[in-house]
């Protein structure tokens, strides 16, 4: 018998017997196969993307047991736009999930391809409700910006995270952040790119996945304006990737990648699983691409 979170390292068929949910009809992570999305610029460019994170809302960092985690206090935060049209939702907390190897560690694939890893930036809609928890039972509740990790250098901000990390080793291990932690530099900035196929070539097949082609983000050095960037990201509506599942969530997948070193990346697997006293270390936390019951499905099976 599963229960409390070890259920978290157990099949998405095992989910199924405490969260009916987990078998609903769109459960995430999935494979983005970026030759059969749909280009949907009118709809997404009519409203772009922008995002705001100060440093400082970045209050505690947490290791609950199966991946490291920042919760904010949300004051300031703000992601609009895009396929989130005009609700302003708030930054409740992101977290990371990482594989045993470098070549596995994503919980989204694309074209079948795995990253080392998936940063995950989850927002509640604070426009139409009044809590993380009203909003996470919502279709239209939460929103999870998603960011993949590949090996190279080590990344800056992601090193303030990896030296924190020791204090935080085992479960329920919880220390308040006092140094500012930057979520927005975390996001992917010009090089890397997720997927290799022509953006402006892809095409409409599964009605779920969508492409866009603009995001907006502050300009570096002015804070108040806005800056175009044309490699866009991947939207799909989908689901939480851990029990309960719920189908509440706009995933928002950014097409460019981040680099951290594999010595960050040990860092995160070396991450205990069990409160002190049990020296499990949390090897990976990565889920893997669910059956999609969407009427003409493009997603795969992982075995
Ligand atoms: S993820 O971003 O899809 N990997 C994801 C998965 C689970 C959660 C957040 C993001 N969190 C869960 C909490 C539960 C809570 C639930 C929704 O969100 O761990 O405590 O019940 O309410
Ligand atoms: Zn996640």
């Amino acid at each position: 018998q599963l229960t409390g979170d070890m259920l978290i390292y157990s099949r998405p068929s095992k989910w199924v017997e405490k969260f009916p949910m987990a078998a609903g009809s769109r459960q995430s992570p999935v494979n983005i196969e970026t030759d059969r999305v749909e280009s949907d610029h009118e709809a997404l460019i009519s409203k772009p993307l922008r995002w705001k994170y100060p440093a400082t809302a970045s209050r505690k960092l947490v290791n609950p047991g199966y991946c490291w985690r920042i919760d904010t206090d949300g004051e300031g935060t703000l992601l609009s736009g895009g396929p989130l049209m005009d609700d302003v939702y708030k930054l409740e907390q992101y977290h990371c999930h990482w594989g045993c190897s470098d070549s596995r560690g994503s919980e989204h694939t694309v074209d079948g391809q795995a990253f080392a890893g998936e940063l995950h930036l989850v927002h509640w809609n604070t426009s139409k409700y009044k809590t993380f928890a009203e909003a996470a039972k919502a279709p239209d509740g939460l929103a999870v910006l998603g960011v993949f990790l590949k090996v190279g250098k080590a990344h800056e901000e992601m090193d303030k995270i990896a030296r924190l990390l020791p204090y935080v080793s085992h479960k329920d291990d919880c220390i308040e952040i006092n140094e500012p932690i930057d979520p927005s530099k975390l996001l992917p900035v010009r090089g890397g790119r997720a997927g290799s196929s022509n953006s402006a070539a892809q095409r409409c097949v599964n009605p779920c996945m969508r492409w866009a082609g603009r995001i907006i983000r502050p300009a570096e050095n002015k804070g108040s304006q806005w800056q175009v960037d044309d490699n866009g990201y991947w939207t799909y509506l989908g689901s939480l990737t851990t029990p309960p599942c719920n189908e509440s969530v706009t995933w928002i997948l950014f097409k460019r990648y981040i680099e951290v070193s594999h010595h960050q990346l040990n860092i995160f697997r070396n991450l205990r699983k069990f409160p002190r006293g049990e020296e499990c270390p949390c090897h990976e936390n990565h889920g893997v691409v669910r059956d999609q019951q969407l009427p003409s499905a493009t997603a795969t099976r992982q075995s």
